[in-house]
C-alpha cells in the first residue's frame, strides 16, 4: 500500500482524494498556485507545496514542477483527480519514469482513447456498437460527400482529438458540407494541434448515459451501473443521476457488458467511464471513454455503496478487485447538482469573489462535496465548480425531495451561484417524470419565466432570512460589525443592526 500520495489537483476533488487518504492511513500532499494559498485542499492535506503562478501552465498543468515536488516530498503515488493532467498520457509516463505510481490507467490505454478514430478502429474489431460513420479522418469534401451519401444526412463532423463538442459540426445537407468540414478542421487544428476530422451519423435528441467500470491489474473488470448525464449546457454537465430512468435491468446488463468489452479492448486498468449516446429507440452507441475519475462519481458511490477513490488506490497498489460482478448490487437513487460560481440571471457568467456567508445543507440523504469555506475568495482563474450537492433516497422521488429540501437550506453569500437553476429543474414536471434528453436544459431555459429563480419566492425569502440571521449572529459574536462592511451584502450601519436585533429579541 502507498505511504504518501500527491494530489495533482485543487478544489473539491482534491479534498475528496485527501479524505480517502486519511481514511486509509496514507499521508497526503497538496500542491497549489499563487491564488490557491488559502484554498481548502491546502488546509486539509498533511503537507502542501507551492507550484507557481495562477496560470495552469505554471501550476496544475506543469508536469515538470509537479514531478519535482513529488520527488521532494517523497511520495510513492500521484492522484490526478479530473481535468488538468488527469487524461494526459505524457504525465502518466512522466510519473512512471520517476518511479511514482500514477493512480489511473496506463499511458498506452489513455493514448488509445485519446484519438477517437483510433478508438473506433479498435472497438469495431471488438464488436462494440458504434454510431455509423468513418474510423479515419476524411481527406476531402468529396470523400465526406460520398460517406454522407451512404449513411444519410444529418451527419456530425467530429475532431478525432476532440471531446466536449470542440471541432464538432452538425451538417444538415450536402450544400453545407464543404464549408463545415473546413471550419471543423481548422478549429480542431487550433484547439488540439491536430486537424483530423471524421464523420458520424447524427443522432437527434440523444440521451447521454455513461457506464462506470473498474479494472484491476490482474485482468478483472466489472461495471458499476450507469449515470444519466443528459442535463447539460454547452457540453457542460449540470445535473447527473443514477440509475437512469430509461435503463431497465436487461439494458443495464447489455450496456455494462459492452463497457467491459471496451475496457478490455483498451487494456484498461483502474476507474474509467464509457459514454454512450442513446437514441429514441433505446439503441445505444459508444461515444467516448473517459480515462479518469469523474466529477459525477458520487452518484455511483451512493447507489453501489462502494468508495471509488479507495478502490482506485487499492487497484493502483496492485490489489485484486475485492468483489466479482454478481456481488455488485444497486440500491436506491442519487442525484447530483454541480454548484458553480456563476450567475444564472446573467448568461451564466463566472462570479468570483469572497464568500461572506456559507450555510451548507446536511441531514438525511444529503452529501456535500465542497472545496469552499466561508471567508475564502473564489479565484477567477479556474473552472468555477464550488461544490457538489448530492441527494440520495430509496427511490428517485425521495432523492428529489431531499435535494429540494437541501437546496432551500443552502445559502452562499457574497458571490452568485447557480443554486436557483437547480430549484427550477427539480420542480419541473418534465424532470420529475424523467423525460430527459440532451436538449432538455436549453428547452427549460427558453421557457418564459423559467430561466429566473423568481418562480420560487418562498425559497428565496427563506434563504435571505437565513442569511440575515447568520449575519446578525456573526456580528454579535465578534462585537465588530464594521470589519465586515466592504464585502457583506448588507451595509453595516448601526441603526439597521439595532433595529434588527430589537425585532428579533
Ligand atoms: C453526437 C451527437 C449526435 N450524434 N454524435 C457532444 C459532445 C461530444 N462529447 C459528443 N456530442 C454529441 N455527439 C452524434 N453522432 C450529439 C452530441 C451532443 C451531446 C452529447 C452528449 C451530451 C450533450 C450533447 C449536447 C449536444 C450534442
Amino acid at each position: 500500500m502507498f505511504q504518501k500520495i500527491l494530489i495533482a489537483n485543487r478544489g473539491e476533488i482534491a479534498v475528496r482524494v485527501i479524505r480517502a487518504c486519511r481514511e486509509m492511513g496514507i499521508e497526503s500532499v497538496a500542491v497549489y498556485s499563487d491564488v490557491d494559498r488559502a484554498a481548502l485542499h491546502v488546509r486539509k492535506a498533511g503537507e502542501a507545496y507551492h507550484l507557481g503562478k495562477a496560470a495552469a501552465s505554471e501550476s496544475y498543468l506543469n508536469i515538470e514542477k509537479i514531478i519535482a515536488v513529488a520527488k521532494r516530498a517523497g511520495v510513492d503515488g500521484i492522484h490526478p483527480g479530473y481535468g488538468f493532467l488527469s487524461e494526459n498520457a505524457r504525465f502518466a509516463q512522466a510519473c512512471e519514469d520517476a518511479g511514482i505510481k500514477f493512480i489511473g490507467p496506463t499511458a498506452a490505454a489513455m493514448e488509445m482513447m485519446g484519438s477517437k478514430t483510433r478508438a473506433r478502429q479498435n472497438l469495431l474489431k471488438a464488436g462494440v456498437p458504434l454510431v455509423p460513420g468513418t474510423s479515419r479522418g476524411v481527406q476531402s469534401a468529396e470523400e465526406a460527400a460520398r460517406v454522407a451519401g451512404r449513411i444519410g444526412f444529418p451527419i456530425m463532423l467530429k475532431a478525432a482529438a476532440g471531446g466536449g463538442g470542440k471541432g464538432m459540426r452538425l451538417v444538415q445537407s450536402a450544400s453545407e458540407l464543404r464549408a463545415a468540414l473546413g471550419s471543423a478542421q481548422s478549429e480542431a487544428q487550433r484547439a488540439f494541434g491536430d486537424g483530423e476530422v471524421y464523420i458520424e451519423k447524427a443522432i437527434l435528441n440523444p440521451r447521454h448515459i455513461e457506464m462506470q467500470v473498474l479494472a484491476d491489474e490482474h485482468g478483472n473488470t466489472v461495471y458499476l451501473g450507469e449515470r444519466e448525464c443528459s442535463i447539460q449546457r454547452r457540453h457542460q454537465k449540470v445535473l447527473e443521476e443514477a440509475p437512469s430512468s430509461l435503463v431497465d435491468p436487461e439494458m443495464r446488463q447489455r450496456m455494462g457488458e459492452v463497457a467491459v468489452r471496451v475496457a478490455k479492448a483498451a487494456g484498461y486498468t483502474n476507474a474509467g467511464t464509457i459514454e454512450f449516446l442513446v437514441d429514441q429507440q433505446k439503441n445505444f452507441y459508444f461515444l467516448e471513454m473517459n480515462t479518469r475519475l469523474q466529477v459525477e462519481h458520487p452518484v455511483t458511490e451512493l447507489t453501489t455503496g462502494l468508495d471509488l477513490v479507495h478502490l482506485q488506490i487499492r487497484i493502483a497498489a496492485g490489489e485484486k478487485l475485492p468483489f466479482p460482478q454478481h456481488d455488485i448490487k444497486l440500491r436506491g437513487h442519487a442525484i447530483e447538482c454541480r454548484i458553480y460560481a456563476e450567475d444564472p440571471d446573467n448568461h451564466f457568467f463566472p462570479s468570483p469573489g469572497k464568500i461572506t456567508l456559507l450555510l451548507a445543507p446536511s441531514g438525511p440523504g444529503i452529501r456535500h462535496d465542497s472545496g469552499m469555506y466561508e471567508g475564502w475568495t473564489v479565484p477567477i482563474d479556474y473552472d468555477p465548480l464550488l461544490a457538489k450537492l448530492i441527494g440520495y433516497g430509496t427511490d428517485r422521488a425521495q432523492a428529489r425531495s431531499r435535494l429540494v429540501r437541501a437546496l432551500n437550506e443552502y445559502f452562499v453569500g457574497g458571490i452568485k451561484t447557480n443554486l436557483s437553476l437547480f430549484r427550477g429543474i427539480l420542480r419541473d414536471p418534465e424532470f420529475a417524470a424523467g423525460r430527459l434528453d440532451t436538449g432538455y436544459l436549453d428547452r427549460l431555459l427558453a421557457r418564459p419565466g423559467e430561466s429566473a429563480p423568481s418562480g420560487d419566492r418562498a425559497a428565496e425569502v427563506a434563504a435571505i432570512a437565513a442569511g440575515v440571521f447568520a449575519l446578525l449572529d456573526l456580528s454579535a459574536a465578534s462585537g465588530d460589525a464594521g470589519s465586515r462592511k466592504e464585502t457583506d451584502t448588507e451595509p453595516a450601519s448601526n441603526w439597521r443592526r439595532t433595529a434588527r436585533q430589537e425585532a428579533l429579541s
